[in-house]
C-alpha cells in the first residue's frame, strides 16, 4: 500500500524553513552500498565500524586506505538517483517562494552536490577529498586508484594522506555542527531520509526539531528508532517517495 502523502505534503507546502537529513539509504538506489552493507566481497571479514576509526588507520593504514580508495572510486562512478534529484528540486522550489532549505548529509559520496543541491552540510566529511596527516592540507586525488597504499602526502615528509571523513570517535567539523544546530533550532519541518538513526550526534537532530515545535517526516523502507517519534513515517525507497512527496506539496501550495 503506498503511503498517504496528503498530510506530510501539506506540511511541506506550508513550511517556511525545511531541514533534510540524509543517510546512506538515499544513495542505495545509486548503487552505493549502505555503510553496513559495504562489507561484502574482499571486505566481508572486516567490520565497517572498526575500520572507520583513527585506531584502525594507525594500526593498519594500508588496509584502511585501500578500503576507502575502493569506496571513493565507487562514489565517483555513481550517478544521483531520483531521490537526490527531488531534494535538489525541493530546494529550488522552496527558494522560489523565499523559503529556507538546509540539507544535512551523513554521506561522504557528494552525490547531493552532483544532483545540484546547493546548501549542503557534510556532517561526516567527504571521501572525495583526502588530507595530509601532518599539515591537514586537503586535495582531490585524480579519478583513478592510488598507485601506492597507504598514499604518501605531497605536503610534508613522512606524512600520509587520509580520507577527509569523520571517523567514529572523531568530532564532527565545528562549522558543520554549528550550521546543523542553527538550522534544526529554527526549522518548522525536518525530513529524515535513508538513515538508520543510530549514529550520533546526527541521529539526535530529529528529536531536537520535535522539541522546538517542528514536525518530522521519516522516509525509509524500514522502521528505525525515529519511527515512533516521527509525525509521519513514509515506508518506501527515497527514490520513489521523495518525488511523490514533492509533487503532492506543489499541488497543495497555492
Ligand atoms: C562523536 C563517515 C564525539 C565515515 C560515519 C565512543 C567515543 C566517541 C564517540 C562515541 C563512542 N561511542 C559512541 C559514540 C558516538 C558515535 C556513535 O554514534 N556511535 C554509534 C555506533 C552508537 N559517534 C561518533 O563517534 C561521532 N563522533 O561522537 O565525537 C567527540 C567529541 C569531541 C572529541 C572527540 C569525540 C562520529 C560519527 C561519524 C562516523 N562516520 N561515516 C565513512 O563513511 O566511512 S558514520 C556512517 O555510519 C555513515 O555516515 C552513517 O551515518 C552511519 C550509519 O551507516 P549506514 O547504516 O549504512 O547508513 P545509515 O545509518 O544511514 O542506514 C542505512 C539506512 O538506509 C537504513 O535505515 C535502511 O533501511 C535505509 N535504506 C536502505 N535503502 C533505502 C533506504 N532508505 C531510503 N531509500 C532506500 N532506497
Amino acid at each position: 500500500m503506498s503511503p498517504d502523502f496528503r498530510a506530510p505534503a501539506a506540511s511541506l507546502a506550508r513550511a517556511r524553513r525545511v531541514v533534510v537529513l540524509t543517510g546512506a539509504g538515499v544513495s542505495a538506489e545509486s548503487g552505493i552500498r549502505t555503510f553496513r552493507d559495504t562489507m561484502e566481497g574482499l571486505w566481508k571479514e572486516f567490520d565497517a565500524q572498526k575500520l572507520a576509526t583513527p585506531e584502525a588507520f594507525a594500526a593498519d593504514p594500508e588496509t584502511v586506505t585501500r578500503w576507502y580508495d575502493w569506496r571513493r572510486l565507487g562514489c565517483l562512478a555513481a550517478d544521483p538517483n531520483p531521490g537526490h534529484l527531488a531534494l535538489a528540486q525541493m530546494e529550488d522550489w522552496l527558494a522560489a517562494s523565499g523559503r529556507d532549505f538546509t540539507l544535512l548529509t551523513q554521506n561522504v559520496d557528494r552525490l547531493h552536490q552532483k544532483a545540484g543541491s546547493r546548501n549542503v552540510v557534510e556532517l561526516h566529511g567527504s571521501i572525495i577529498e583526502w588530507r595530509c596527516t601532518r599539515t591537514g592540507q586537503k586535495l582531490i586525488p585524480p579519478e583513478q586508484a592510488f598507485d601506492q597504499f597507504p598514499p604518501h602526502s605531497p605536503f610534508a615528509e613522512r606524512a600520509l594522506l587520509r580520507p577527509d571523513v569523520v571517523w567514529f570517535g572523531e568530532p564532527l567539523p565545528a562549522a558543520a555542527l554549528a550550521a546543523a544546530a542553527h538550522a534544526v533550532d529554527s526549522c518548522d519541518l525536518f525530513i529524515s531520509v535513508g538513515t538508520s538513526s543510530q549514529v550520533y550526534p546526527a541521529a539526535g537532530f530529529a528529536e531536537l526539531a520535535l522539541h522546538q515545535g517542528g514536525e518530522v517526516i521519516e522516509v525509509n523502507p524500514q522502521q528505525t528508532p525515529l519511527t515512533r517519534m516521527a509525525t509521519w513515517s513514509l515506508r518506501g525507497p527515497s527514490g520513489e517517495v521523495l518525488p511523490m512527496l514533492l509533487d503532492e506539496a506543489r499541488k497543495a501550495h497555492v
